[in-house]
């Protein structure tokens, strides 16, 4: 029988590819962060900053996402922008990649699927706010991130706040123990709780530098490991929001989401923008500011892991 080999169906940006095969460091950046984390104008604005902030670093920017169904590593800024102010925009974890490439729509892809295309671009880092996990009632609902199931499956180093304050933290954590995914704290023994430095849960390792996180993912690497290493880095102690101000704007929005039948893909979207239309900006200033030290972290964590490999 012959078999036609099938192309790559991942597009990957030439600068981005020289960069891997150079062994140069280069960061992944998700999509849906900006297709349907953050409100307009900010949303541009903050995937521009974040690229701008990884060059200037010395690092290859590779913001991730799908461009009339084409998967793509390596967004331009026409393609940035165009998936920023559309209202076409499909939210892509990592089964939308089939039905959107068949359909040629364009999406913003979450952290499972951006995972999974930087992996398959040979990146070995990437940096994102926060993470999707269990959802507050998944005993009944079943509504887990698909995020957990990309991590436990996919080899890279993520770095972010935690998962995001809306979630069930003390139940992600337990299917990330279940999963084996191995998860460090930056500087800190807390687990990261997104607007805040403490999510109320310890972490079960700590780490003083990238060097560190770079020779794990190098032991992980040679053992082979399937799963993600999570980096938890707090945001800086002054950005943080008020933890009591915080946590009574969140129990609004659940309630609010109940109330609205809100269920699935778009709970978190509209979680998101609850929080941030209730905050007078201080979550969307906190979420900004949180990515954006995730960002320089994540380059700091490629620089090692290259540096390890020449
Ligand atoms: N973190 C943010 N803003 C976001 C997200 C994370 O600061 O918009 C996105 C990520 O793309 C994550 C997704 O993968 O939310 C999780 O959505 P869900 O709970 O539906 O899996
Ligand atoms: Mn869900």
């Amino acid at each position: 029988m012959v078999v036609t080999p099938v192309s790559s169906p991942i597009r990957i940006a030439d600068e981005v590819r020289s960069a891997v095969a150079e062994n140069r460091p280069v960061l992944a950046l998700e999509s849906t962060i900006f297709t349907h984390g953050l409100p307009r104008p900010t949303n541009l604005e903050t995937a521009r900053q974040a690229e701008e902030n990884v060059r200037a670093r010395g690092v290859v920017p590779a913001t991730i996402g799908v461009v009339d169904g084409v998967p793509t590593v390596g967004l331009s800024d026409e393609e940035i922008e165009r998936l920023s102010l559309s209202d076409d925009v499909v939210k892509a974890s990592v089964r939308e990649l089939v039905t959107t490439a068949c359909a040629k729509q364009d999406a913003g892809t979450t952290i499972a699927a951006t995972a999974l295309l930087a992996q398959r671009a040979g990146i070995k880092v990437f940096s994102t706010g926060g993470l999707g996990g269990v959802h507050h009632g998944a005993s009944t609902t079943f509504d887990e991130s698909a995020d957990i199931l990309a991590l436990a499956t996919t080899p890279i180093v993520l770095v972010s706040s935690g998962a995001k304050a809306i979630l069930d933290i003390g139940a992600t954590l337990e299917r990330f123990e279940t999963y084996s995914v191995p998860i460090v704290g930056y500087r800190t023994d807390r687990y990261p709780g997104f607007y805040v430095q403490d999510s109320g849960f310890a972490v079960p390792a700590r780490v003083e530098t990238a060097d560190e996180v770079a020779q794990m993912f190098d032991f992980a690497c040679a053992l082979e490991l399937p799963s993600a290493i999570l980096v938890g880095n707090p945001i800086p102690e002054h950005q943080q929001m008020d933890t009591a101000i915080l946590d009574e704007v969140i129990h609004r929005a659940w309630k609010a989401a109940e109330e609205a039948g809100v269920r699935g893909q778009g709970t978190t979207p509209f979680l998101l923008d609850y929080i941030q239309r209730h905050t007078g900006g201080e979550s969307l200033r906190a979420n900004i500011a949180l990515y954006h030290n995730n960002v320089a972290l994540g380059c700091e964590v490629a620089g090692a892991i290259s540096s390890l490999n020449r």
